[in-house]
């Protein structure tokens, strides 16, 4: 169990209420696959991944990034058991689809970024501190299940 202040949760809620999930989504996986190329072998049905070009344009992972994104509204919702909100999607990314564990903080770096560069002079310190533990927690519980 996580506890959260007031204002992590206050700031947490606001970051995704102004959120654009159609922007923020796509944009988040397609630097992760850029910028960390071997996170592209878990995609080897989404086409072209040829290039950053080619990964930026590429329908199936703006299709993909908007899922992940959407995925995250569930901790959002469960903020007090974001362990047992994600028991399940930790074992899909375990057992039937193999993500190496290490790769969900390097997607939520991607996410801290994109979300950065939107937000501007209001992504503070404090902000980005609870932002940070938000998604650290989920990373976490995404790896839970893993053995
Ligand atoms: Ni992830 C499917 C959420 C990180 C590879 N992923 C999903 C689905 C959700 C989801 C939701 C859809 C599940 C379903 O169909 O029932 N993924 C999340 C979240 C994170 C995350 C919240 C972290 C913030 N996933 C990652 C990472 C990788 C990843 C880091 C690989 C690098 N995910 C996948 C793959 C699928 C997937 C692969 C299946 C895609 C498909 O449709 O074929």
């Amino acid at each position: 169990m996580v506890d959260w202040t007031d204002f992590e949760r206050s700031t947490i809620l606001d970051i995704f209420s102004k959120m654009d999930y159609d922007t923020v989504g796509p944009k988040s996986l397609a630097r992760c696959l850029v910028v960390y190329p071997w996170t592209q072998r878990y995609f080897g049905n989404f086409g072209n991944l040829y290039n950053a070009a080619a990964i930026m344009g590429n329908p199936m992972v703006a299709a993909h990034g908007k899922v992940v994104l959407h995925g995250l509204d569930r901790a959002l919702k469960n903020m007090d058991d974001i362990r047992g909100t994600y028991a399940e999607l930790s074992v899909l990314h375990s057992e039937k689809l193999h993500v190496d564990p290490d790769n969900f903080r390097l997607l939520a770096d991607c996410l801290t970024i994109v979300v950065a560069a939107q937000m501007g002079a209001a992504f503070t310190a404090d902000v980005q501190a609870a932002f940070q533990k938000f998604l650290a927690v989920v990373v976490s519980s995404l790896g839970r299940q893993y053995h």
